[in-house]
């Protein structure tokens, strides 16, 4: 395997030590998913989905696929903060429960505001139980910008009114590992877009642990389930890119592997919404598309069972998965005029959308624009 045998046996003794945890559920897995019509080879060909997803050999396959049994070995807290719980929605929102959605139904999951039945106190009880039981060993996600201004008080929460800020930060004290999920608690999202009155964070700005970064508005459920089945087989934090975020997810500028990419290597621009280019599938660049600055998977993982994403349904990226996209990325269908596409070759650690645009030498996108319609108006006659 070349280079993987140290993470290989690392994530056996992993195994090894889910396996002698306690089952919280009554049935296993497989039980579960087949009363749900998703028989073992569908299991199977998930397992080296996300084996793939994470740029492993297809040796891995197994492992997640034993990981997943013992998914119910993981204690997980789910919080939300100031958001519009679409990232909880991205994941178990679907016309039929996706093998996604019911691994993470499977999963030991102690508190989620939005799936579970108690309200008020009991809630409250729920939390501080779990937090308690599972100390140094559950998973916390947040969902949600966390507002700072008046020491917290924009979001107070439950019956105690506690401030969102308390509760994340409480939470945080003890959890094995940190995920945030979606921009708003990433970056602070469009909470913390200007003037930002409640003084929204994201949660690497409020707590002291180490926080890995799942942004998005929303964010896949590829990229949700594929963050806690790397930490469920591997026990440790995945390589990330400078924003925190995994590699694995977040490496490659939607425009590097965008369907539409020979279009826009073509000078073949969508010159306005509904017009015969749109219809062919042409480069949505001119309409404001903000692929060739955002770094995401979504060009090959996709939304909804792997069917569709943005630019696939013909509006462009609006650079969702990047910190103050809501600021820096508008007008929403318009070129960056102060962007100059170039360097479409670099990978994030060499060059992130701050220095993409710390390399504008005085030729706005405009222009670079109309120098592919020139190239292309060459090539026609
Ligand atoms: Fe909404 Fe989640 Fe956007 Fe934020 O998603 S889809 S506003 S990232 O926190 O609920
Ligand atoms: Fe795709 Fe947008 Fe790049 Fe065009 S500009 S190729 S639509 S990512
Ligand atoms: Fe967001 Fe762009 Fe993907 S808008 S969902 S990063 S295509």
């Amino acid at each position: 395997m070349n280079g993987f045998d140290a993470l290989y046996s690392k994530a056996k003794e992993r195994i090894k030590l889910l396996s002698s945890l306690p089952c919280t559920k009554d049935e296993p897995i497989e039980q579960m998913l087949e009363k749900r019509g998703i028989d073992r080879r569908d299991f199977m060909k998930w397992a080296a989905s996300v084996t793939a997803m994470l740029a492993l050999p297809s040796q891995f396959t197994p492992l997640f696929a034993e990981a997943a049994k013992l998914a119910d070995r993981l204690p997980l807290i789910w919080l939300h903060m100031a958001e519009c719980t679409g990232c909880s929605e991205s994941l178990i929102r679907s016309d039929a429960p996706t093998i996604d959605s019911l691994i993470f139904d499977y999963i030991s999951l102690e508190y989620h505001e939005t799936l579970m039945a108690a309200a008020g106190w009991q809630a409250e009880t729920n939390l501080e139980r779990a937090m308690k039981t599972h100390a140094g060993r559950y998973i916390l996600l947040v969902e949600g910008g966390i507002p700072t201004a008046m020491n917290g008080l924009y979001l107070t929460l439950g019956a105690q009114g506690k401030t969102g800020l308390k509760v994340v930060q409480e939470a945080a004290a003890n959890a094995a590992a940190i995920f945030s999920i979606g921009t708003c608690a990433s970056f602070g999202g469009i909470q913390a877009a200007a003037p930002n009155p409640t003084g929204a964070k994201g949660v690497d700005k409020v707590v002291k642990q180490p926080v890995i970064n799942v942004p998005g508005c929303p964010p896949s459920a590829e990229n949700i389930v594929g963050t806690l089945m790397h930490f469920l087989l591997f026990g440790e934090l995945p390589a990330l890119d400078q924003y925190s975020r995994p590699k694995w997810a977040y490496g490659h500028r939607i425009h590097d592997l965008c369907e539409r990419r020979g279009h826009f290597d073509a000078g073949e621009f969508v010159e306005s919404f509904g017009d015969e280019g749109a219809k062919d599938g042409w480069c949505l660049y001119k309409q404001g598309c903000k692929g060739p600055y955002t770094f995401n998977n979504c060009s090959t993982e996709r939304f909804n069972q792997h069917t569709h994403w943005p630019i696939g349904a013909g509006h462009g990226c609006m650079g969702c998965s990047e910190p103050n996209f809501w600021d820096s990325m508008g007008p929403l269908e318009k070129p960056l005029e102060s962007h100059l596409v170039m360097g479409l070759n670099s990978t994030v650690d060499k060059i992130g959308t701050t220095l993409l645009s710390a390399t504008v030498i005085g030729i706005g996108a405009h222009a670079v624009a109309t120098l592919f319609m020139n190239n292309k108006e060459e090539k026609e006659s």
